[in-house]
C-alpha cells in the first residue's frame, strides 16, 4: 500500500500501571532542577533521572538519581533508556539565543545533532519525548503583536533556527512514525536559578545583581516588550501537557505565555520593594535579537484546547521573585 506510510499510530508502550520513568536532558539548566522537583513529588524520587554533562551541586544531588549523560553520544543515551527503562524523555539541553550567536558551530552540535539523537532514540524506544521550543523560534516576518500558533517563522539566530528544526521534525516523526512528541514554545522564563546565555535574562538577574547591589545596567532598551511567564507557570504548563491524552491534542507545538512587560515597567515594579534601585541602559547585541522576536504571545489554542492558564501575572511575580531571592540571599 502506497499509502502507508501516512499513517499515524500513537505508541502506547507505557500504558502504565506504575508511574512513567522519566529522563531529564541539561538538568541543570535554569528548569532541570525546579522540573525535577515537581515530577518526582508527583512520580516518585527514583523515577526521575536528572542528567547533564556538568558536576552536579550538592541541592541537584538532593532528592533524586543524578547521572553523566552526552547528547551527543547516542550509545550512551542508549544504555541509559535501556537500563533505567525509560518511558518518557524531557529534553532541555540546548544553548540559548544570546550564547549561541557566539558559537555557532557548537550550537549547531548541541541544538541540532543532539536533538537529531534524542528523537531518534524517542522512536526507537517509543518514549513520550517533550522538546521546549521558544518565542525565539519567530523572527522579522512573523506578526509580532500577537504572535499566533502559526505563522511564518523565519527566525535570525541559529538558537530559533535550531528550535523550528525540532519543531518540523517532531512533527514529522509524528505523522510518520507515530512518535509521541510534545512541543511548548515558552517565552522568557523568570526564575531564582539563573539561566545562561539568553536574550531575556535581564529580567531574571534583575533580581539578583539589584537586590544585592542595588544597581542594575540593562542590555536591553527600556522599551523593549517581550512575553514573559514566571517557573511556576512555566512548569505547570509542561506538566498539565505531558499528562494530556493524545487524543485531546488537535497539534503537537503550542503557544504558551504569561503576560507581556518592557524593563522598564519590571523595574518600576521591583521599585516598590527596593525603592533605591538605580537603573542605566547600556544595549549591546541583543537588543537586536529582542527586537526581531514576538512582543505579544497568542496562546489562546493551548487554552481552547488543553485548559493552559496561567497564575502569575506581573505584580504576583516580582513578590515572589523578591521573596525568593532574598531567601536564598540569607
Ligand atoms: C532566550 O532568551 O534565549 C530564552 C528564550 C526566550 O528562549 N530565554
Amino acid at each position: 500500500n502506497d499509502c502507508s506510510f501516512q499513517k499515524t499510530t500513537i505508541n502506547r508502550s507505557y500504558t502504565v500501571d506504575r508511574s512513567p520513568k522519566i529522563l531529564i536532558t541539561g538538568g541543570l539548566g535554569q528548569l532541570g532542577t525546579e522540573c525535577a522537583k515537581l515530577l518526582r513529588k508527583n512520580y516518585g524520587n527514583e523515577n526521575v533521572i536528572l542528567s547533564d554533562i556538568i558536576k552536579p551541586t550538592e541541592e541537584s544531588l538532593s532528592n533524586g538519581p543524578f547521572i553523566f549523560a552526552d547528547i551527543l553520544d547516542f550509545k550512551g543515551l542508549q544504555k541509559i533508556v535501556v537500563n533505567y527503562r525509560i518511558d518518557w524523555l524531557i529534553h532541555f539541553s540546548a544553548l540559548l539565543s544570546a550564547v549561541g550567536e557566539q558559537n555557532v558551530p557548537l550550537a549547531v552540535r548541541v541544538n541540532i545533532e543532539g536533538m537529531h539523537n534524542v528523537i531518534e532514540l524517542a522512536k526507537q524506544y517509543k518514549l513520550r519525548i517533550f522538546i521546549p521550543s521558544t518565542i525565539g523560534a519567530f523572527g522579522p516576518d512573523s506578526p509580532r503583536n500577537p504572535t499566533p500558533n502559526v505563522t511564518i517563522q523565519r527566525p535570525r539566530t541559529i538558537y530559533g533556527v535550531s528550535k523550528v528544526h525540532a519543531e518540523l521534525l517532531g512533527e514529522y516523526y509524528h505523522h510518520r512514525f507515530g512518535l509521541d512528541f510534545r512541543c511548548l514554545r515558552f517565552p522568557g522564563v523568570i526564575s531564582s536559578d539563573p539561566p545562561g546565555g539568553g536574550t531575556t535574562d535581564y529580567a531574571v538577574a534583575v533580581f539578583h545583581e539589584g537586590l544585592v547591589t542595588k544597581r542594575y545596567e540593562c542590555y536591553l532598551e527600556p522599551y523593549t516588550r517581550l512575553p514573559m511567564m514566571y517557573i511556576k507557570d512555566c512548569l505547570s504548563a509542561l506538566f498539565q501537557f505531558l499528562n494530556i491524552p493524545n487524543e485531546k491534542l488537535q497539534r503537537r507545538v503550542y503557544n504558551v505565555t504569561a503576560m507581556s512587560f518592557t524593563p522598564e515597567e519590571l523595574f518600576s515594579e521591583l521599585k516598590k520593594h527596593v525603592p533605591d534601585l538605580k537603573i542605566s541602559y547600556k544595549p549591546d547585541a541583543r537588543q537586536y535579537i529582542a527586537e526581531n522576536w514576538p512582543q505579544v504571545f497568542d496562546d489562546s489554542e493551548a487554552r481552547r484546547d488543553w485548559g493552559w492558564q496561567h497564575k502569575y501575572n506581573l505584580e504576583t511575580l516580582v513578590e515572589s521573585m523578591v521573596r525568593n531571592v532574598k531567601k536564598n540571599m540569607s
